[in-house]
This record gives C-alpha cells, structure tokens and sequence, in this order.
C-alpha cells in the first residue's frame, strides 16, 4: 500500500515536472572521433553545459557519422531528431545561402583573420541567420584550413593539380572555387571518402590538417600539398526545440558553452597542425610544406567576378578588411 502511494506521488511530480533532478539527455553528432578537434570541442561544451544547469542538462556523444553525414544531421536539427551537431559548412550553404560567402577560396589570410571574423558582427550576424531556417547557431567552431591530398603527384603549384579527379564537400561555392584549379570536383558525403580514395573512385580530397589526422588519411592518401587553399569554419547548432524550451538563463549557458567549446575546438586544430608533417611523413606521406600559393591565387581570381555577383563586392571586400 505504502509502495503504491509512493510511486504515485513520483510520478505526479515527474509529470508537474516537479522533480528537482529532470534531466534532458541531448544527442549530439559530429563526423570524426571523439578526441578529434570536433570532439574535444563537443565534450568541451557538454561539460560547461552540464556544470551551467547543475546537472539538468547532459549530453549522448555520437562522434564518427554515427548520426549521419553533415547534411542529414543538420537536418535531423531542423526536425528535432537530433540535438546538436557539431558541423563544418560543407552543407551548411544548402540550408542557409547567407553562409556561403565564408566558403570562398583564399578569402581569410590565416587563423587570427578567419577567428576574428567569425566572432565579430559579420560572423555573429551569420550565425543570426540561421534561425530562420530552423537553426540555432550557438558559436562558430573551427574545422581549419583545408590542403589538398592524392595518391598520384606531389603538387607544388596548381599546374599540379590539373586533371585531379578530387573529392569536395557538397558546396558550390568550394566546387567553383576548386574548378579553376583544374582539377574534377566530385561532391561526396564525407562518409563515403574513406572507401572512395580506397578504391580509387577519387584520386584525392581536401580537408584540414586535424581531420587528415583522426582519419587516418595516410593510409589511403601517399601526398599531401599544404595548400591552405580555403578556410573551412565549423558550428555548433542546435535544435530550435531544444531552444525553445530554455529560460532565458539556460540560453545564456548554452551560449557561453559553445564560446568554450570554440576555444579548445581551435586549440585542437592548432596543436594538431604543430605536430601534423612530422607524423604522417613518419606515416609514409610525402609532404610539400612550401606550396607556390600565388599560383593557386592566381587560378582563382577570375571566379571572385562571380563570388562577387552572388554574394556582393562589399560584403567580400568588408571581410578582407577585418584586421
Ligand atoms: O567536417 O566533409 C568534410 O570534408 C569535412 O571537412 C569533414 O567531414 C569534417
């Protein structure tokens, strides 16, 4: 009898949502290894999360594409299926054009420029944008600049790179860019690369140095050129019911969650690039650290008329002048 009552009075105050320890268990999805950058940066934010509502809110780390490619976890956001992606914007353009301008060819000089664009007005002005689309930009993480790798040439200069059947993200802006190289953009979800440079479906792909790494790309890949070819930004989002649902107060701690996660997400990318040559020469990859960069500049410069077209000569030109 006494057991009845108890269970009864718990379950009314759980659905009073009276019970002082609710908790919400939020899935969330990124496409490398948990001690990746996009892990550490994850785990990072779950731990200021779960510190910020003393416990009510914790996270389901599910790193390696558990949840799917880029693409579908942003729209498992949109939907609510999924929690929180930690994203590159790859796909991201598809979703939210405004986007698209950071995924220009040589548009950010180095990490200092990319960071401080990303985290003033423009790239918090961005991050707005996305709520009309059913997403919830909490802060820009980092996925870092991206360096062609192949299995048939060293490539010193874009002359190299002519006639390269090479896979890219499924972004136009990456794909017009890497056209004036010459060589053949292939888009491909980042989950099917692996085995697509295994096969020799592709003869090589793009991707920054942390993710070269976590993946394990020298098995496949025999060059890597540091190209720096374009600066690749990543994102925390989240899902606007999840959102919706938060105080105002729980807003402020998922916010300055995500700012934390940002910080030791770059950190990764940047320890990762200092130790990054050594090891996968040590790997087996030949290593072409002094790229002839002009030559690839150069390639791309007639597209910039069209960048300029799609997205505005001003707004390009407002970025190049961040300091
Ligand atoms: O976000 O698809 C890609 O090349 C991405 O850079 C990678 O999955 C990490």
């Amino acid at each position: 009898m006494m057991k009845k009552t108890h269970l009864v009075l718990a379950l009314g105050a759980t659905l009073l949502g009276l019970s002082a320890q609710a908790q919400t268990v939020l899935k969330i999805g990124y496409s490398n290894a948990l001690t990746s950058h996009y892990g550490m940066g994850a785990v990072a934010f779950c731990e200021e999360v779960d510190k910020g509502t003393q416990g009510r809110y914790k996270c389901q780390q599910y790193p390696n594409n558990a949840l799917g490619g880029e693409r579908e976890m942003i729209e498992a956001v949109q939907l609510g299926t999924q929690d929180l992606a930690n994203v590159s914007t790859g796909a991201l353009g598809n979703f939210v054009p405004e986007v698209k301008i950071v995924d220009i060819p040589f548009l950010f000089r180095d990490y200092d420029h990319a960071r401080k664009v990303m985290d003033g007005p423009i790239g918090q002005d961005l991050l707005k944008k996305m709520t009309a689309k059913g997403i919830v930009g909490l802060a820009w993480t980092e996925n870092g600049f991206r360096h062609i790798t192949n299995s048939k040439r060293a490539i010193n200069s874009a002359e190299d790179a002519r006639g390269l059947k090479l896979r890219t993200m499924e972004n136009k802006v990456h794909m017009e860019g890497f056209k004036t190289f010459g060589v053949l953009p292939t888009p491909m979800a980042w989950p099917e690369v692996f085995t697509a440079l295994q096969q020799g479906t592709v003869d090589g792909q793009e991707n920054p140095i942390p993710v070269i790494l976590s993946n394990k790309l020298s098995q496949v890949q025999k060059y890597l050129s540091l190209t720096n070819h374009v600066y690749s930004p990543a994102v925390l989002v989240l899902s606007p019911s999840v959102w919706n649902k938060l105080s105002d107060a729980d807003k402020g701690v998922f916010q300055e969650a995500a700012r934390k996660a940002a910080v030791v997400q770059r950190k990764k990318v940047n320890d990762d690039e200092s130790v990054a040559v050594a090891e996968l020469r040590k790997d087996g990859m030949q290593v072409v650290e002094k790229v002839n960069g002009e030559s690839f500049r150069k390639a791309v410069a007639p597209a910039y008329a069209q960048f300029a077209k799609e997205f505005g000569a001003d707004k390009i030109a407002a970025i190049q002048a961040v300091k």
